[in-house]
């Protein structure tokens, strides 16, 4: 059998659970050898590759289980918590076991097999998923297995580069349509905006157009973005209270104009004090709600308030045909209403108070 088609049983229907030697190769076990060779017999007869491994895998399921094995004090070995079946009856493998083949293939630096394992955590769940349950837990795996110093920088910027150029196919269309505008940045000396990215491709998935500036962002060029869009929320994300901390003037003056929203480890008590800013929490897809929410209701305060001076516009325009301004001069409707952040802001803000 080829290497290849071995990798992709472990990967895609985690039929393979080899372990390793110190120099990183794989090594099969007897439980390994006997599912291969069931698959290949169930093959023979016909079955696809994928069915078969089902098979074994459900056989092998009921097995322990019948005999209590499933019950065993370790969990990471328990088929049942590797695969579950979708509902067509195909195999869906597990986000922790998922994180684990990925983590393998980071620590290999096996391209192949790592874009393998994303390929199944996206085709078998939702991307929110596949983001939330697959690489925020790997990213934390690479960060405790980096202090560990069992990989290192090249594996750390390999798995960024890889995830990252993921993401970016996912990102095509997320400057299409209609719906609320973000700008999203990470502010000036923070290069970790890997979930910044990840919030950007699920905001996108919600309909929001994302305007996307990234990682060491100077705050005078945010601002300037922000100014230029109009955006429903502005997103900053930083790993270190002082990436906000720095700019703590420059930030108030910005969530004055436009809705501020902070992000990330950074997002202390004191720092949402200082930059009086709202904060989104570590659950990305709340977020995402959270967000939409507030654009909704900004928008729909916005459209009250411009109907009301349009009704006002009319009403003196009325009155001054009559002659009648009570000798006030009549204001032009300032063509920004709609979208005035600074308005809809401290509004919305007032219904929606920041959160630590
Ligand atoms: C990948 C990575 C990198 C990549 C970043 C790639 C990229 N474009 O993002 C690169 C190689 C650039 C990098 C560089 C560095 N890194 Co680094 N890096 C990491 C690693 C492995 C993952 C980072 C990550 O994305 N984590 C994401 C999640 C998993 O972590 P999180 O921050 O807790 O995020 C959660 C919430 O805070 C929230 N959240 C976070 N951001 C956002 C944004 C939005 C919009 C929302 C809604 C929510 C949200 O959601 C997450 C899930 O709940 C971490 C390890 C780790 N455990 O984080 C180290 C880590 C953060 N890096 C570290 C260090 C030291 C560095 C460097 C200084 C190394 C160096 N000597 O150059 C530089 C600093 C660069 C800089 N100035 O920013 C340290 C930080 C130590 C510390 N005490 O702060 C860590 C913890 C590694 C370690 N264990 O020592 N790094």
């Amino acid at each position: 059998m080829s290497t290849h088609v071995l990798r992709a049983w472990e990967s895609r229907y985690g039929l393979l659970t080899p372990s390793r030697s110190s120099g990183g190769y794989r090594l099969y076990g007897v439980d390994d050898e006997r599912r291969v060779r069931e698959v290949l017999s169930l093959r023979d007869q016909g079955v696809s590759a994928m069915e078969a491994a089902r098979q074994v895998l459900a056989a092998e399921r009921a097995g322990a289980q019948a005999t209590g094995e499933a019950d065993g004090d370790d969990p990471g070995l328990d088929t049942g918590s590797r695969v579950a079946a979708n509902g067509d009856g195909s195999l869906r493998v597990d986000p922790p076991m998922l994180v684990t083949q990925l983590l393998d293939a980071i620590t290999a630096l096996d391209e192949d097999r790592a874009h393998a394992v994303l390929d199944t955590a996206f085709l078998d769940r939702s991307v929110e998923s596949a983001v939330v349950d697959v690489l925020v837990p790997f990213f934390v795996k690479v960060g405790e297995q980096w202090e560990l110093g069992r990989i290192g920088i090249a594996q750390e910027h390999f798995a960024s580069s890889l995830v990252r150029r993921r993401l970016g196919a996912l990102s095509m269309t997320w400057g299409l349509g209609t719906g609320p505008v973000a700008v999203l940045a990470c502010p000036p000396g923070e290069f970790h905006d890997i979930i910044l990215l990840s919030f950007g491709v699920l905001l996108g998935r919600a309909g929001w157009r994302v305007r996307y500036l990234g990682p060491d962002t100077p705050i005078a060029s945010l601002t300037a973005a922000a100014d230029l869009t109009s955006p429903d929320a502005v997103v900053l994300a930083s790993r270190r209270p002082s990436g906000f901390r720095a700019h703590a003037k420059e930030l108030r003056r910005l969530g004055d104009r436009h809705p501020v929203w902070v992000a990330g480890r950074g997002t202390t008590p004191r720092i949402l004090e200082e930059i009086r800013a709202y904060h989104l929490g570590p659950d990305l897809v709340a977020d995402v709600q959270q967000l939409t929410e507030f654009a909704r209701q900004r928008r729909r305060a916005a459209g009250e308030r411009s109907e009301a001076v349009e009704q006002e516009h009319g009403e003196r325009s009325d009155a001054q045909r009559n002659g009648s301004v009570n000798g006030r001069q009549a204001e032009p409707v300032n063509g920004r209403v709609n979208g005035h952040a600074a308005h809809a802001t401290s509004e919305a803000r007032s219904d929606s108070e920041p959160h630590a």
